[in-house]
């Protein structure tokens, strides 16, 4: 068998409303992507993973989907994706597409029907129930953005489930009618020429039929609803379903959305035998940096945990499944001012970063702007953030007593806008990124950190990003070598091993601003060996620099 062609590639996430605005009106569009294809070519990355460009009231930045089957006004036509996928294809680049069927927007038409009355034909399509005999919503969940999950409709006098915004109504998957218009709707896109999905927390639309309360853990108003739905009691099934009625003899990539979903759970959806998805993105290493379950409640990491866990998946899914290796996406603030320095040391932890992450097993995600070593933002205005995750918790955990100055200290670290600032393109007005009023200010770090200025210096992030990438597809020990983590108890260097049949990486990454030394049995090995990518012009393995990420090949 020939190995899945998504195992030796790169994908590169595309935000559209941040990346490139054409038409000036603040709002990045499709013809902005298509302008910067060459660019996507000359990093070497295979597949543009598109967040959602549907028609959309835009509540959730297109997660709120009014209909499938439309391209947004704002990002262009239907025209428009047909020629993005042209040109895409032209350049031996693939496109994949977001696909958001947890839920819909409430504006569209199957809500729309489904809210009309109790008897409606699409009533079914979502989720409603009545409020508990003594009043009060069908159960306590809390909604991730905050609030309860469930709305009450006068009309009809009974309440619809949101997990995530008022707006975005669950959908049901237990009504087979609805699951096959979903299928179509996939269908539609695939012959349309498209190369796969990724899937929107796909694995939260199988629900526990019945929705008993959640834990309400201290300090907390709503019940936790997680145990009822994430990785729910029909998710293998749905899947499966899903797989034969669209996925099955079509050479597309498929990647689920996961938060919850533990190293066995990842074994099981990416296991080919299984016939469910080819990756899945896990949350557990984006969580490790908060306290308690809730994001906004920040802890520093322990690299301790971060090898751990990385270890876990990397083990686990070897010789079975496939991973997913990203850092970054919209939902998540940079990851060089999350794990690396984003002052003194920007570029050298970038590119640590990069290489720590790159030359593990799985398939790499680049989130737009992370090739050149974007920042957090800090606006010190409230009013300058957009993100409904943000301004919905701003205000529940004022209520619930935290002080402004806590909050915001949240937001800057954690929240959502951090990673949504237009992308730099160059150090003119809007950082290139519109000739208009932009719809999420700029980071005023442009004028040193862009796109232009980086392409522009061969010792740049984007080169060594390029080197990444070249790396994976020259050696096939990154996509098929065993992971073994070296140096476990060391809290600053993330040191492991990829074994192959023959030969053997070391890939050596310093998560600090100090100057360490390697001793021992380590040292003597790698004192042999050749370095084939390094942030280090001379690397030393008895004398690792601040922030240093060097991999030697052992023959
Ligand atoms: O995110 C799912 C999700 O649960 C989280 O990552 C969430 O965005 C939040 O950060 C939790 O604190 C997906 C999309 O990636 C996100 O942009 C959407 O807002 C969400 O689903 C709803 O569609």
């Amino acid at each position: 068998m020939t190995t899945a062609w998504w195992k030796k590639r790169t994908v590169y996430q595309i935000y559209p409303k941040s990346f490139n605005d054409t038409t000036g009106n603040g709002v990045g569009d499709i013809p902005g992507i298509i302008e910067k294809l060459d660019y996507l070519k000359k990093l070497g990355i295979d597949v543009i993973w598109l967040s959602p460009v549907y028609d959309s009231p835009q509540e959730d930045n297109g997660y709120d989907i009014r209909n499938y089957r439309m391209i947004d006004d704002l990002f262009g036509s239907m025209e428009d994706m047909d020629r993005l996928l042209e040109e895409a294809h032209s350049r031996d680049l693939k496109i994949v597409m977001d696909l958001v069927v947890n839920h819909t927007s409430d504006e569209h038409p199957w809500f729309v029907e489904s809210k009309s009355s109790k008897d409606n034909q699409y009533r079914d399509y979502y989720i409603w129930k009545d409020g508990k005999a003594d009043g009060g919503p069908p159960t306590n969940w809390g909604s991730i953005f905050s609030g309860s999950a469930w709305k009450y409709d006068e009309q009809t006098g009974q309440y619809y489930l949101h997990l995530f915004a008022e707006k975005q109504p669950d959908l049901n998957w237990e009504n087979p009618t609805m699951r096959k218009d979903v299928y179509d709707m996939m269908n539609f896109w695939l012959d349309k020429g498209i190369d796969g999905f990724r899937m929107d927390v796909i694995n939260f639309i199988s629900k526990d039929q019945a929705y008993p309360d959640g834990e309400v853990k201290s300090g907390e108003k709503y019940g936790d609803p997680g145990p009822y739905f994430v990785n729910g009691p029909r998710i293998h099934e749905f899947l499966q379903e899903m797989h034969g009625e669209v996925l099955a003899g079509r050479d597309v990539m498929t990647v689920g959305e996961m938060p919850g979903a533990e190293p066995e759970d990842g074994k099981v959806y990416t296991d080919p035998d299984n016939q469910e998805l080819d990756m899945i993105f896990t949350f557990e290493h984006m969580s490790l940096d908060e306290e308690g379950g809730d994001k906004w409640n920040i802890k520093p990491l322990d690299l301790r945990d971060l090898k751990e866990n990385f270890e876990k998946w990397q083990t686990s899914l070897h010789g079975t499944g496939w991973n997913s290796l990203y850092w970054n996406n919209h939902d998540q603030p940079r990851i060089v001012s999350r794990f690396g320095d984003d002052g003194e040391y920007r570029e050298k932890s970038a590119k640590m970063l990069a290489t720590c992450l790159h030359m593990m097993q799985g398939t790499p995600y680049i989130y737009q702007g992370e090739e050149i070593g974007m920042t957090n933002v800090h606006f010190d205005d409230l009013n300058d953030y957009q993100d409904i995750e943000t301004l919905n918790m701003y205000k529940e955990k004022s209520e619930l007593g935290w002080s402004h100055e806590r909050i915001m200290e949240a937001i800057y670290t954690k929240g959502r806008d951090n990673a949504r600032t237009p992308m730099q393109w160059d150090s003119s007005r809007n950082a290139g990124f519109t000739e208009g009023t932009p719809w999420l200010p700029v980071n005023h770090n442009y004028k040193s950190i862009n796109a232009e200025s980086a392409l522009h210096s061969q010792n740049s992030i984007f080169y060594h990003y390029q080197d990444l990438i070249r790396l994976r597809k020259k050696m096939n020990i990154i996509t098929q070598g065993r992971f073994q983590l070296l140096l476990r108890e060391d809290p600053q260097i993330f040191a492991y091993e990829r074994q192959g049949e023959i030969d053997s990486l070391y890939v050596i990454c310093n998560f600090s601003s100090e100057n360490i030394e390697i001793t021992g049995e380590l040292n003597e090995e790698l004192k042999g060996a050749e370095v084939i990518i390094s942030n280090e012009k001379y690397p030393e393995p008895s004398n690792l620099q601040p922030w240093e990420g060097t991999v030697y090949w052992l023959k």
